[in-house]
């Protein structure tokens, strides 16, 4: 099958800047309604629901950041009331808590349908198994790819992540022919297979969906030499909707956005200012039929471009091209978003450290490495040697609970790590993507 739905993913760029100007008046006139946040900021700037006449008057609109969900958390952006809401995801935040979100059935319905035109237009049909190696649970990659899969028809194996020789040995003796995970992982799962003496040609593989994390032409290169395979960028962030906000067709040029439910934008990261197309700039997403968790204007920090002409495979949606960076400083470690806040609020929490630490980045056998280095206070570095390896083990535990991902600690003595007369560089990331 070439589309999933093929009247929304050929339509006139005028029939979607129509669709796009009567979604947007809804759409402005529902969070006015339901979300005190949203109605406060136009009220702040004396606009009106009514003022919002088509897509032309989106620049109208306040831009919405992670920042106001956190303002409000958990639930205080949510339009519809929990009697609906029927699914709650969620991500890491830039310090202590989450960004929540919520899902009304009919959100769900979306996102699946949403995945269902993605992978289609990737290859993924009724006849696919699809193996799903992205996490489950409050991460949004799991559960978003498998609705979309089993919307098509495809057979799912939900396997989650980790566990790589299982990954490997169910791949083998179920026939997997497609493959669902982060660009690094598969990589990581490649080298295993190797390790283990099997062949790409053991396997059925020939297609694999991946992204929730920056990777390069190069990477893409990497993945499909090493397993035969054809590799597919997918994009998207948990407020949004997660997985599935974009994606790659078969002819891998630009991830095509669903544009009867999502508005995309480039803007200046410093000014704000919209760009004109082709721009490189920050990605700026409107959420058009949501009903949970709608955003208006929603900055990604993630750095992209936008083109509109029609694409090879016959698609007139919008394309966006793959991130090339964040316009903040979010690390995506193994598929986990990490903000450097989040690490210093746990050093500053545990006893013994100075407020001068380092965090390293390395990829180690296609695996992210994450080092925290941190100087210990005088007094501590007089102390035993256990004594230090008790407070590397407190900052160990603490990370992984804060973080969800195992870092190595290493205490260094006192005013050892480099000083800055400038803007201090607390993070070196090694990893070549
Ligand atoms: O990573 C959703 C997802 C799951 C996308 C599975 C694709 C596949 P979050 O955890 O909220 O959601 O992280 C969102 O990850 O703002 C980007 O910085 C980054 N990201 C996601 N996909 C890509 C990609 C999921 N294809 C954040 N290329 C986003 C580059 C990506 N970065």
């Amino acid at each position: 099958m070439k589309y999933f739905n093929e009247y929304a993913e050929t339509m006139s760029r005028d029939e979607i800047r129509n669709i796009q100007s009567q979604k947007l008046c809804r759409l402005v006139k529902y969070v006015y309604t339901n979300v005190p946040h949203y109605r406060e900021k136009m009220q702040k700037i004396g606009l009106l629901p009514g003022d919002i006449k088509s897509v032309d008057d989106l620049k109208l609109l306040p831009f919405t950041y992670k920042q106001d969900l956190r303002d409000t958390y958990p639930f205080g952006m949510f339009a519809a009331p929990m009697e609906q809401i029927v699914r709650i995801h969620a991500s890491s935040g830039t310090t202590g808590k989450q960004t929540v979100v919520g899902y009304t059935a009919h959100d769900i319905d979306m996102w699946a349908e949403c995945l269902a035109r993605a992978l289609t237009s990737a290859g993924v049909t009724r006849g696919d198994i699809v193996q799903i190696a992205y996490g489950y649970g409050l991460f949004t990659g799991g559960l978003g790819i498998h609705y979309g899969c089993e919307k098509i028809g495809a057979s799912v194996i939900p396997i989650s992540g980790g566990n790589t020789k299982r990954q490997i040995q169910t791949m083998v003796d179920f026939g997997t022919t497609v493959l669902a995970c982060t660009p690094s992982y598969c990589l990581y799962i490649a080298e295993t297979m190797a390790e283990m003496g099997i062949k790409p040609e053991d396997t059925k593989l020939r297609l694999g969906i991946f992204g929730a994390e920056p990777w390069s032409e190069q990477m893409r290169a990497d993945i499909e030499r090493s397993l035969g395979i054809k590799a597919i960028d997918i994009y998207g962030l948990s407020e949004v909707m997660g997985p599935g906000v974009a994606c790659e067709c078969e002819a891998q040029d630009g991830m095509h956005i669903q544009e009867d439910n999502f508005i995309a934008e480039i803007i200046d990261p410093d000014t704000g200012e919209v760009l004109p197309e082709g721009s490189t700039g920050e990605i700026v997403f409107t959420t058009l039929s949501k009903e949970g968790l709608p955003l208006i204007r929603y900055c990604t920090h993630d750095i992209s471009q936008l083109v509109t002409e029609r694409c090879s495979c016959g698609r007139t949606t919008a394309r966006m091209k793959k991130v090339t960076g964040r316009s903040d400083d979010m690390l995506i470690i193994r598929g986990v978003n990490v903000f450097p806040s989040q690490i210093e609020g746990v050093l500053l929490e545990v006893a013994g450290t100075t407020p001068n630490y380092q965090i390293i980045v390395n990829r180690v056998d296609n695996m992210d490495v994450l080092e925290v280095q941190v100087e210990m206070n005088p007094s501590i570095f007089s102390d035993e040697v256990k004594e230090v390896e008790n407070v590397e083990q407190k900052i160990r535990a603490r990370l992984d609970t804060v973080l969800g991902i195992n870092a190595k600690v290493r205490m260094v003595e006192p005013k050892t790590l480099v000083r800055s007369e400038g803007k201090v560089k607390r993070v070196i990331d090694n990893r070549r993507i």
